[in-house]
């Protein structure tokens, strides 16, 4: 907003005593913060930010010898921005992120919660996690989705530890004071489904007759990494956004709209050598380098990423990407889009590079 003019009113003592007494009842100017708190667009307080994988590896590995999984039922190291208050577990103003490993058996104990969730497998296979009673075995690049207030809980029969990363949209849920939570009276839930049966039906078009479920959220529980990359590789050339690459959106069958009603999800490929058209959007992102290797260039500022390298775009960050590798890039992302859709808030464009 324009600078209105500054009204002149009485000076020296009487002025400090008006500008005390407005403080003491609880009340403040407008006109002198009027142009900080309506900037002409974004002003996100998260940073630009880059998790080295070769970096943060060892200490989630390390977190498995010093803490039980008695101790800390979600064996989690968060992914924090510098640009936002620590005790916020925040990504972005919105968005959280964290690695989770859970050894051979080892259970993460049922629980709930009204924070949407959704993981994507980096090590190991052979766990599980049992949704709403649908227990899926994970493999690394799966994406897994725990809906707000669906019972979920972990565990590992396979021989080696087991390690993925969380997204959920905590700092969101807290600023709404949306917060619910819930202990499972057991360790594990009741397994209903042991079959992926929500993907062999959602998953390939088809709906079963006369049943009404929530279309929050997307019924299918696992993306396998297999599934979804073959479909990556198959998108013909037509479809290469400018400022993406190959992008594939995981969605929720029942509407295409995004997997959870607070975040959306993608998977793209970018061939090697290539550079994309920058862009900003109003939602914030975070991307994680899942094969060969990149450049992420945020606010000018670059960030040179390989596989399970977490990176942070702001909201209205101008970013672009660059492959550098010799085999093509692949990078799973998450953002705040659907929250932004579902205030009338979001907004896109791809402006020239500076
Ligand atoms: C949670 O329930 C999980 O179920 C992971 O694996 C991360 C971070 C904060 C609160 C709950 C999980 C979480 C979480």
């Amino acid at each position: 907003m324009s600078s209105m003019a500054k009204p002149t009113g009485p000076s020296g003592d009487e002025s400090k005593h008006y500008f005390d007494r407005v403080r003491d009842l609880q009340m403040r100017p407008l006109w002198q913060v009027i142009d900080d708190l309506m900037p002409a667009h974004p002003v996100p307080k998260e940073k630009p930010f880059q998790w080295k994988w070769k970096e943060i590896r060892p200490l989630v590995h390390q977190a498995a010898e010093i803490v039980s999984i008695e101790e800390a039922p979600r064996r989690v190291l968060m992914l924090l921005n510098p640009g936002l208050p620590r005790e916020q577990a925040a990504s972005t103003q919105t968005l959280y992120a964290g690695i989770q490993i859970l050894l051979p058996g080892e259970i993460a104990p049922a629980h709930r919660h009204t924070p949407n969730a959704l993981r994507f497998v980096m090590e190991g296979t052979g766990a599980f996690t049992n949704v709403a009673g649908e227990k899926t075995i994970l493999g690394p690049g799966d994406v897994v989705t725990t809906p707000t207030w669906t019972w979920h809980d972990h565990g590992n029969d396979a021989n080696g530890p087991v390690v993925w990363l969380d997204a959920l949209d905590i700092p969101l849920v807290n600023a709404v004071s949306g917060m619910f939570y819930e202990d499972f009276p057991a360790k594990h839930q009741p397994v209903s489904d042991a079959s992926n049966s929500s993907q062999k039906t959602y998953g390939r078009g088809l709906r079963p007759v006369g049943e009404h479920r929530s279309t929050a959220y997307s019924p299918i529980l696992n993306y396998p990494y297999a599934t979804t990359k073959a479909a990556l590789e198959g998108l013909p050339s037509s479809a290469h956004h400018p400022s993406e690459g190959r992008i594939l959106e995981y969605v929720n069958p029942l509407t295409g709209g995004p997997i959870l009603p607070t975040i959306d999800a993608y998977l793209q490929r970018i061939d090697p050598g290539v550079r994309l058209r920058p862009r900003r959007r109003s939602s914030s992102a975070v991307f994680m380098g899942v094969e060969g290797r990149g450049t992420l260039t945020v606010d000018g500022q670059d960030f040179a990423w390989e596989p399970y390298d977490v990176l942070v775009v702001p909201a209205w960050a101008q970013y672009s990407h660059r492959a550098t590798g010799t085999t093509p890039s692949i990078l799973f992302s998450y953002t705040n889009t659907p929250t932004m859709r579902a205030l009338s808030l979001y907004r896109e464009d791809s402006p020239e590079p500076a």
